[in-house]
């Protein structure tokens, strides 16, 4: 039935457009990017928008008979809340245009539009189609030709074209951060570059981003930490570039333009192990960055391989030196645990490589359960590497040491281990006593694990982070 609405829905006398992040089991840490770019380039065209972002703003009073076009970003945690929620702004106003874009969109356009309550999916980077769409709904116009949509078309659904990637990023407006509640948010994001031109077989990327790498000027991405730093007052930065240090001599800019600023900020990001080197860690450090985030994966050898990492555990060992003999901000590790290949011996391993990374060069490490994201190569070939996937979207969300671990469960199963083994396994990690139980064997440590949950019930409750 949604595919038949589409045309007639613009009738609304309304003449704005709302954009939500519907909300999620945790709290975004800092004003979403994505849907508020698209906003910017909204206001650019002459539209009247607001932001919604649900995770920080539970109610909001809002009037749907205002709006003739809402769009949302969906990614698998917010999938069914999303769905419930533009079930009630249909009943709030039945003539308005509903669209999607964001991760879960752009991978499971199908099941996006069979929920029936979409009328159309944005594939890929939005701020370019979203504007050409919001002149098609706004003006009554067809809008089956534009590039990058999903929509039912005589029952079937249509996908058109992909738009070229945005070439020239400068272009795009900063994000509108007036439309949201900046002070809700502990830190701010920015995403300097797009894509990354590696292969990893259990990456999604992100729909903006593909293998060709995108970047902002030096000039644009450090006037947009100073508009966070001096308008804004954040005093944090997350840089969530996939890759941000693919050019070295690119980053080394930004570094040089923080420092010639002055803009006393603190910020993070995350990279590769083969993509930097003494000089661009040190100046790293100068520039306020505090902190580097490494996918190391896996403490296997064989399994670095398998999932085209590109490079080994001695690979880590000589940057782990590097970085001990420099003045670099300090070092989280990231690992990987439930890989197809992995066994209890393999998870071992790289629960000891954690350790080894961590006592000999003070490297942090998270240990996260893999989630086989809609996109990735695992996801396409789940035969290919031996696992089979299910599709309880709730589960693919909580992977990791972020917000409350509780209710994480793995969502697949691989040749060697249950999804009830691969869940055991995770939280067992979560408890330090689980390494004990890696030296001393299973049996003792349980009856040690039990103990020590007699003891925690004494002891006063930890404070839930969310
Ligand atoms: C920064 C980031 C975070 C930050 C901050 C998030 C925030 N919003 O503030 C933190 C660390 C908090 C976070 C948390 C999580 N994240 Co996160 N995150 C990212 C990251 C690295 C960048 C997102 C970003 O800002 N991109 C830049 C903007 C410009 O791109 P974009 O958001 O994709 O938007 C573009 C398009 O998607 C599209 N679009 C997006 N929305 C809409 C809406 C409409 C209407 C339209 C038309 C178009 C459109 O147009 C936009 C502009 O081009 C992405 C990976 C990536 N590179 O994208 C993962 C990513 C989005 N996160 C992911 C996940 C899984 C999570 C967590 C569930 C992790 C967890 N805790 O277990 C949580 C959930 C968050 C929540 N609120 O519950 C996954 C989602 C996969 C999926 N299919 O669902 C991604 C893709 C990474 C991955 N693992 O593959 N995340
Ligand atoms: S995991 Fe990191 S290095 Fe590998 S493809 Fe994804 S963003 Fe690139």
């Amino acid at each position: 039935m949604t595919h038949q609405r589409s045309l007639q829905k613009s009738n609304s006398r309304s003449g704005k457009i709302l954009l939500i992040f519907p909300e999620t089991f945790e709290k975004n840490l800092s004003p979403p990017l994505g849907i508020s770019i698209i906003a910017a380039c909204l206001r650019d065209a002459g539209y009247e928008v607001e932001l919604w972002d649900q995770t920080v703003e539970h109610r909001k009073k809002i009037n749907w008979g205002d709006y003739f076009l809402v769009g949302m970003n969906l990614l698998c945690a917010n999938f069914n809340n999303g769905v419930e929620l533009a079930k009630r702004i249909r009943e709030g106003n039945s003539n308005v245009f509903i669209m999607a874009g964001g991760p879960f969109s752009d991978t499971c356009a199908q099941e996006v539009l069979e929920s029936g309550v979409f009328d159309a999916i944005v594939h890929g980077e939005g701020e370019y189609t979203f504007v050409r769409l919001a002149k098609a709904v706004k003006g009554k116009k067809a809008f089956h030709n534009i590039k990058g949509l999903s929509f039912y078309k005589q029952g079937k659904i249509k996908r058109t074209d992909d738009p070229p990637l945005i070439k020239d990023l400068d272009k795009l407006p900063f994000p509108a951060y007036d439309l949201l509640p900046v002070d809700k948010y502990p830190e701010a994001s920015v995403i300097a570059s797009r894509g990354c031109p590696f292969s990893c077989i259990f990456c999604t990327r992100g729909p903006a981003e593909s293998k060709k790498r995108r970047c902002l000027s030096p000039a644009r991405a450090v006037e947009w930490i100073a508009l966070l730093r001096e308008k804004y007052h954040f005093k944090h930065i997350r840089m969530v570039d996939s890759t941000f240090t693919v050019d070295q001599k690119w980053a080394e800019e930004i570094c040089d333009l923080i420092i010639k600023n002055n803009l006393r900020v603190h910020w993070s990001c995350q990279t590769r192990i083969d993509c930097i080197n003494t000089g661009l860690l040190e100046k790293m450090k100068k520039a306020g960055c505090n902190k580097i985030i490494f996918g190391i994966e896996s403490g296997n050898d064989k399994i670095l391989t398998l999932m085209e990492k590109g490079f080994t555990k001695n690979n880590v060992r000589a940057f782990a030196k590097m970085f001990k003999a420099a003045d670099a901000p300090s070092v989280t590790a990231n690992f990987i645990i439930g890989h197809s290949w992995d066994t209890r011996e393999t998870i071992r391993e790289t629960f000891d490589f954690a350790k080894e990374l961590n006592n000999n060069f003070g490297f942090e490490y998270r240990l996260f359960l893999l989630v086989p994201f809609p996109g990735t190569e695992l996801w396409n070939n789940p035969e290919k590497y031996g696992i089979k996937i299910g599709t309880d979207w709730k589960h693919f969300c909580k992977t990791s040491f972020f917000g409350n671990p509780l209710g994480v469960e793995a969502v697949y199963s691989t040749n060697n281990l249950s999804s009830g083994e691969l869940t055991e396994i995770y939280h067992q990690l979560q408890n330090p006593v689980f390494s004990l139980m890696m030296k001393y064997g299973r049996p003792t440590l349980l009856a040690v694990y039990q103990i020590q949950r007699l003891l925690d019930r004494k002891l006063p409750k930890r404070k839930k982070r969310c």
